[in-house]
């Protein structure tokens, strides 16, 4: 199999540069065209930057990164720094980037490459709002044609919510955004809460990255000790949840996670389950599948494939 080729759409977040980071290690199975960074977890500015300074860790200058969209097709930005710091890649000290952010907005670059590169052999990953994607498909309708599928972190069914009692971040900042992605015909894999709250980071799994002795493991477990303080006191778990690797890791081995192809809507009215994922689990619904709805994870398969892949880089 050639090296498939993605467009990672993202809003750096600690979790989202594990991400990167396994596409980057990842080259046999992977070929990034570029990345498009957007608002979300932090405001734009720092999204692009901190894109930017994952590539520069991954020692991969050449990858190009554009600014996207500022805030969401219809709303005002909610960000997450309570979760992510004040960076977005709050825990290790990280040099300011010097490899320059492309002059093309975002969303023009996801648009002219699936218009460019033959069709269906381009796959989006978003790891943040839809706003990007979204505006592109409203923008395009053409390109969704030539999207070979998009595979993205969002969402959630059994695990409800984590930013209000119904709704997952990343849908809730742009559920417009969302809804146009999700009704768009596209080939559409999700990596819902479902998925991510399962994917722990244990004691164990940080150890075993800081075992790697590269800098690269070095700086993820340093982000990981960050962010799981906050997870540790919100879930009460045994380690945080790592939510966008798990698009990634699908690329590189799908045979690690199992879901059902169902419909799933977006909320985007009720004030109590804004930006929910109604996902038609137990086929109750005459609606037709649009999703393959990922549940389940091999999530010690998982961490053995990011921290082979990490200590790669
Ligand atoms: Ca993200």
């Amino acid at each position: 199999m050639p090296a498939r080729d993605i467009i990672i759409d993202t809003d750096p977040g600690q979790d989202d540069a594990a991400a990167i980071l396994l596409a980057l290690g990842s080259p046999d199975e992977i070929n990034v065209l570029g990345i498009t960074a957007v608002a979300g977890n932090v405001p734009l500015p720092l999204t692009q930057k901190n894109t930017r300074i994952v590539c520069e860790l991954a020692g991969k200058t050449d990858v190009r990164v554009f600014a996207g969209c500022d805030a969401p097709i219809a709303r005002k930005l909610i960000t997450a720094e309570h979760v992510h710091g004040t960076t977005g890649l709050d825990g290790p000290s990280l040099p300011d980037p010097t490899m320059p952010l492309q002059g093309q907005h975002g969303v023009d670059f996801i648009i002219e490459t699936l218009r460019e590169q033959p069709s269906g052999t381009v796959t989006l990953c978003p790891l943040g709002p839809l706003t990007n994607v979204g505006s592109a498909l409203q923008r395009a309708p053409d390109i969704a044609d030539r999207i070979q599928e998009i595979v993205l972190m969002g969402g959630a069914y059994f695990e409800v919510g984590n930013i209000t009692p119904a709704a997952e971040f990343n849908i809730y900042v742009d559920p417009e955004a969302a809804e146009i992605v999700f009704k768009s015909g596209v080939k559409i894999t999700v990596m819902p809460l479902d998925v991510t709250h399962k994917v722990l980071v244990t004691p164990d799994r940080v150890q075993a990255l800081r075992n790697c002795r590269t800098k690269v493991c070095d700086v993820m477990a340093d982000m990981i000790d960050f962010f799981e303080r906050f997870d540790r006191d919100k879930y009460g778990s045994e380690g945080a949840p790592l939510h966008d690797p798990c698009v990634t890791a699908y690329l590189i081995k799908p045979e690690l996670f199992s879901g059902r192809y169902i419909n799933v809507e977006v909320e985007t009215t009720s004030e109590l389950t804004l930006g929910m994922t109604v996902a038609d689990w137990w086929g109750v619904s005459e609606r037709e599948p649009n999703a393959m709805f990922m549940g389940d994870v091999d999530a010690q398969g998982f961490f053995d494939l990011l921290t082979e892949r990490l200590a790669s880089l």
